[in-house]
């Protein structure tokens, strides 16, 4: 038995807290990387977590590197590599830099860690983690997208604010794309139990809806940069899961193989992560609207997919 190896690519904003969460967790050992020019951010941030195992008392080692020979065998790869938006920027406008940043990550995970389990985060996210299995060759289980769950996040708060519940209570999933085409699964969306729409007006439903699909703007324009805590949450809960063999059902970017009709492109639907990695996609009944929704979704990830294919 070896302690796991925990590689965070891209010490920025979410590898940080990415770093602070799973050393908390004690998932493993945490490897830090950034880009030469970063180095004494990724090794600053190491250090300083480290430290604060003293006070919270987790006891992992924290390394900040930019050495690919330090990811070696890593268990686990979390890519947050490359650029955040800017206020007014969509994820698409990311496509190119973030692209070739992807593309190299790739190459030295196929060769440091062709065993790992790869969540990928960087924007534009389907397109990302769609170019990561492609690069790095691995198994389509093996190559993950943290998105659905970020957005089952807000969705899911909105809805509890509006409701007067405690956020805890309230189960929704968003589907579809990590972008304007996601699609929030109002049948599946309960309280407690209750389908939300007994609960909450269908005009009051529509608002949340479109603020769930710009939510990751409204943050943006607050803070002049993406969010990260809840991104970083949302990947360590899968970096967990396969971990542990939780067998989490989680809304996550998979390859679809004819799964919803779909075939070769990522996309956010239902999937049990467990110590196979992606284990299982699961289908679920769509009513005609959120069919629709979807459709035109897939439409929208192939675009992107077809863009950076001509890169
Ligand atoms: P930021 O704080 O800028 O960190 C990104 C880091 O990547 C920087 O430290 C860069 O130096 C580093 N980097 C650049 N090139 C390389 C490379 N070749 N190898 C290793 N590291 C490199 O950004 P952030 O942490 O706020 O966001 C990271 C990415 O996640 C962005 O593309 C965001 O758009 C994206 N994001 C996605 C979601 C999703 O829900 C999918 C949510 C929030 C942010």
């Amino acid at each position: 038995m070896h302690r796991k190896k925990i590689a965070l690519i891209g010490a920025g904003n979410i590898g940080g807290e990415l770093a602070a969460q799973a050393a908390r967790l004690e998932l493993g050992d945490v490897y830090l990387f950034d880009i030469p020019d970063k180095l004494g951010i990724a090794q600053g941030k190491a250090l300083d977590l480290e430290q604060n195992g003293s006070i919270l008392g987790y006891d992992v080692r924290i390394v900040g590197t930019s050495n690919w020979d330090d990811l070696a065998s890593s268990d686990v790869a979390i890519v947050t590599a490359g650029i955040p938006r800017k206020p007014g920027m969509s994820r698409n406008d990311l496509l190119g830099v973030n692209l070739r940043i992807i593309r190299s990550v790739a190459e030295n995970l196929k060769v440091q860690a062709p065993d790992c389990f790869v969540i990928v985060i960087s924007n534009p996210l389907d397109a990302m983690v769609h170019e990561m299995k492609r690069a790095t060759g691995f198994a389509p289980e093996h190559v993950v997208g943290m998105a659905g769950q970020l957005d089952s996040a807000r969705f899911q708060l909105f809805l509890a604010r509006e409701a007067g519940v405690a956020v805890k209570d309230v189960r929704a999933m968003v589907l579809g794309g990590h972008g304007d085409t996601m699609v929030p699964v109002l049948s599946y969306c309960t309280i407690n139990g209750i389908p939300v729409r007994q609960l909450i007006p269908q005009n009051r439903l529509d608002a949340i809806i479109q603020r769930t699909r710009d939510s990751g703007a409204e943050v943006v324009k607050l803070m002049g940069s993406s969010a990260y805590y809840a991104p970083a949450s949302a990947a360590v809960q899968m970096a967990r899961s396969y971990l542990y063999d939780e067998k989490r059902l989680l809304p996550c970017a998979v390859y679809l193989r004819g799964e919803y009709g779909v075939h070769d492109v990522y996309m956010g639907v239902p999937a049990v992560i467990g110590g196979r990695g992606v284990e299982k996609v699961v289908v679920i009944e769509l009513d005609a609207t959120e069919r629709q929704m979807l459709d035109s979704s897939v439409q929208g990830v192939r675009e992107i997919i077809a863009a950076a294919e001509s890169l």
